[in-house]
């Protein structure tokens, strides 16, 4: 990951997400088997590396136990770490974030931006790692609520600028972080197409940015049918996609994604095409 942080080409982040009940794959991925086939697929579709969650983050979820996402996580991580993949852990819990380290991990995705625990900053500075911090207002429960601003631009430029100065302040290199607006917490549809299209601002913050839409629920709003019904999950790869590409090509770092194999078609089709600028 110390290459990826430096790297000239968008990098590439495939969701594996092992839980029951995330709102695309969750049930899918919950048996260590299955979990580690899948990974393996995307680091072979072209993924830089897989990102792993144990505790489900979609709206009004309540949350489970370390052990239990310990649990969940931890053996797909040992498995994955003897086949040589790169991994992120998608936590918000230091201990977790800890054992995810130990057991071959080397970055921490933290939705919370560091704002759920106290001791990730110190867990993080401790490894030297990569740390995204994701815009974040407050849990799954009450997150709606808490979708409230008078310029989200601003605001979440302004919430994510004292995350970073809150994980330096703990001790990590400024060149180990990345920032993430975090499309869909604390945010409604509208929100979420405003920061897609002023990513700009989050750039120029001066941090690597990773961005997040796939196939996440704004999108299946957007692609409703005639009587409204939101597009289903598993039928919004393409405009994931498209949405992953405007990203990289407004200057994003990484794109976290489900649908792997399509996104790198689709960027390799912009490398192709900047290559001759
Ligand atoms: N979204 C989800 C989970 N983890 N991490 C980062 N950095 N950015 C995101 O946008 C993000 C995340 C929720 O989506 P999922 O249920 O498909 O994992």
């Amino acid at each position: 990951m110390t290459d990826l942080l430096a790297a000239r080409h968008p990098v590439v982040m495939g969701i594996l997400n092992v839980t029951p009940d995330s709102f695309s794959d969750g049930g899918r991925y919950d048996d260590v088997d299955a979990a580690v086939a899948h990974a393996t697929q995307m680091i072979s579709d072209g993924a830089h590396l897989v990102d792993i969650g144990g505790e489900s983050t979609r709206p009004g979820s309540d949350r489970i136990d370390a052990e239990t996402e310990l649990a969940r996580v931890r053996p797909v991580i040992r498995e994955l770490a003897a086949a040589g993949v790169p991994m992120s852990i998608d936590t918000t819990r230091a201990t977790v974030a800890a054992a995810a380290l130990e057991a071959g991990v080397s970055v921490v995705n933290d939705v919370s931006g560091g704002m759920a625990d106290p001791d990730m900053g110190r867990v993080v500075a401790d490894a030297g790692c990569p740390w995204v911090l994701m815009h974040w207002r407050g849990h799954s429960r009450g997150m709606n609520e808490l979708a409230v601003y008078a310029d989200v631009v601003k605001e979440v430029c302004a919430e994510l600028s004292e995350r970073a100065d809150a994980a330096i302040a703990a001790g990590v290199a400024p060149d180990r972080i990345v920032l993430d607006p975090g499309l869909g917490f604390a945010k409604t549809a509208e929100h979420n197409w405003r920061l897609s299209a002023h990513l700009d601002a989050v750039i120029a913050l001066g941090y690597p940015v990773l961005f997040g839409s796939s196939r996440k629920s704004y999108l299946g709003r957007l692609l409703a049918g005639p009587d409204g019904t939101p597009r289903p999950v598993d039928d919004r790869a393409t405009a994931s996609v498209a949405s992953a590409l405007l990203a990289v090509a407004a200057g994003a770092w990484g794109v976290r994604v489900h649908d792997v194999r399509e996104t790198v078609d689709a960027l390799r089709v912009w490398q192709a095409t900047e290559a001759c600028r």
